[in-house]
Formats: C-alpha cells, sequence, structure tokens
C-alpha cells in the first residue's frame, strides 16, 4: 500500500540512498568495462557469469552503442556462425540467410544482450563518461578510472572527476577507443602505441579482431572496434560477430588472468 500524500523528500531520500550505495558498492571493483556496445555487454554477460563483480559505464543513457543506428538506418544488422551461437545463448532470435549469415533484430539484439548481462550481476551505469585512467609505475599498470557526469562533460565545464579501482580495465569504447588513447597520450611510460583503424577489409577484420583482442597493458584490456583502433586492423562495417567473439574473449582472458 502507498502511503498518501507521497513526500517529495521521500522520493528523493530514496534515490540518494540507493544512488550513493551504489557508488559506494561499486567504487572497487574486478572489472570496469567503459562501453555498453555490443563488446562491452558481451564481455560483461561472460564476467559476470563467471562471479566476477562487474561494473560495466556508459556515457549515454542508454544501451547497445553502434547496435541501435544498424546498417545506416535500415534496421537490421548481420551475424556470422560461430557468433550467432553467442545470440542463440541469449535468447537473440536468428533468421538464416544462407552461407552461415544470419539477420538479427538490433533492438532484440540490445535489449536481450543488457538483459541477460543484468540478470547474470554485472552492474550498468549510465550517463558516466569516463576521461581519464588511474595508473601505477613499477611495474606500469592500470589501476581503475576517472569519471565525469556526461551532462557534466556535455556543459563543457570544468570539474574535477571521482576515481574507480579495478583489478581490470575494459576499452570496449568502439570507434576511438577512447581508454587506450587516453592512457597512451597522457602517460607515455605505459609504451601504449595507437595504430588507428583502416578502411574496410570484412573477412580479414573479422579475424584479426578477435586475435588481437586481449591486453594492452597490465590491468588494461581491449574489445570491440577499440582492437581495429589499437592494433591497426580494417573496419567490417554492419557485420557483428567479432563483436560478440571479442567480447566473450576479452571475458576469458580476464577470467583466466584473475582467478587463474
Ligand atoms: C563512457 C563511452 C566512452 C567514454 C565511448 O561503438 P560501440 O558499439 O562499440 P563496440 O566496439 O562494442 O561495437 C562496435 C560496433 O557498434 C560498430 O561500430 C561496428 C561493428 N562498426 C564497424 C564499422 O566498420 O563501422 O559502443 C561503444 C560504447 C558506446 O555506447 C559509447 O557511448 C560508449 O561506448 N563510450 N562510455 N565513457 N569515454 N566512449
Amino acid at each position: 500500500m502507498v502511503k498518501h500524500p507521497i513526500a517529495e523528500s521521500e522520493i528523493t531520500r530514496a534515490i540518494v540512498k540507493y544512488a550513493l550505495r551504489d557508488l559506494d558498492e561499486y567504487s572497487k571493483v574486478d572489472v570496469l568495462i567503459v562501453g555498453a556496445g555490443p563488446s562491452g555487454m558481451t564481455a560483461a554477460y561472460y564476467l559476470a557469469k563467471a562471479g566476477l563483480k562487474t561494473l560495466i559505464l556508459e556515457r549515454r543513457f542508454s544501451f547497445g552503442g553502434g547496435i541501435g543506428g544498424a546498417a545506416n538506418h535500415l534496421l537490421r544488422i548481420v551475424v556470422e556462425y560461430p557468433a550467432s551461437e553467442i545470440l542463440s545463448e541469449v535468447g537473440v532470435r536468428l533468421y538464416e540467410y544462407g552461407d552461415g549469415l544470419f539477420v538479427v533484430d538490433p533492438a532484440e539484439m540490445i535489449a536481450k544482450l543488457a538483459s541477460r548481462a543484468i540478470d547474470a550481476g554485472a552492474k550498468f551505469l549510465l550517463g558516466v563518461h569516463v576521461d581519464d585512467v588511474v595508473f601505477r609505475d613499477n611495474p606500469p599498470r592500470i589501476t581503475g578510472v576517472a569519471v565525469i557526469w556526461s551532462t557534466v562533460q556535455m556543459a563543457g565545464v570544468h570539474t574535477d572527476p571521482i576515481f574507480l579501482e579495478a583489478k581490470a580495465v575494459v576499452d570496449a569504447t568502439g570507434h576511438d577507443a577512447e581508454v587506450v588513447a587516453v592512457a597512451s597520450r597522457k602517460t607515455p611510460e605505459l609504451g601504449i602505441k595507437l595504430y588507428g583503424e583502416k578502411s574496410a577489409y570484412v573477412d580479414a577484420a573479422e579475424d584479426l579482431v578477435v586475435k588481437y583482442t586481449g591486453k594492452v597493458v597490465d590491468g588494461l584490456y581491449v574489445t570491440g572496434m577499440a582492437v581495429a583502433a589499437v592494433h591497426g586492423l580494417p573496419r567490417m562495417g554492419p557485420i557483428f560477430g567479432s563483436m560478440l567473439l571479442s567480447g566473450k574473449r576479452v571475458a576469458e582472458l580476464i577470467i583466466s588472468d584473475l582467478k587463474g
């Protein structure tokens, strides 16, 4: 039973109580993923499923990254075998086209990847922009990220960030590899080099992105399109198999590094 009249101040107190509890609880996690696109959400699903405390930070107020824009606004995307198995696992319906290619509804893919990651235990924070990393030397490594609210970042006003710590940070920010880029630019002693994404070559890109998925420096891993940016690999357009396989691969590597 709702107690009437509902006091405005109680709504505020309820929000503050749980929002601050979240920041307290998730200020230090096992794995912190930046970006809730296909690779980040797939990684979050497998990491959380393996029992790792997993936080995913997304600067928009929505999930999905590049999935929703689909193929030049034609509202379908393509996934090939065996990445299609990942979508089957999370309950996304596949429409067989032939030659191992499947057509997928992007809205269904966004909803089901996000919901399965959350059900597995991953925590999403939306509207959070990652603008820097936290590092240590001797040995050089990444130990966390600096965040500000996206609205503050968009307003162009300066505020100092807050810091979140993690045993592993995953750059799943897509084409610009924003986390690796800032680490490389601001902390050259980490020895990180960005080669920049190449033009389209679908068949090569799909294999190479998965192959090069992994650790960039201790504590920092890369998945999805950010792999192409870091390692100078071709793009692949609206076929999403490598994004899913890369998310799964980065999760497997981190699970092995953290749990042995
Ligand atoms: C917080 C951030 C920040 C930040 C970015 O672009 P995405 O969908 O990334 P992937 O790699 O999982 O998938 C790429 C795919 O969508 C794609 O673009 C393909 C396959 N292109 C091929 C081609 O040839 O063009 O998602 C990245 C997410 C987005 O939601 C961003 O808003 C978010 O990361 N993000 N979040 N802090 N600094 N930077």
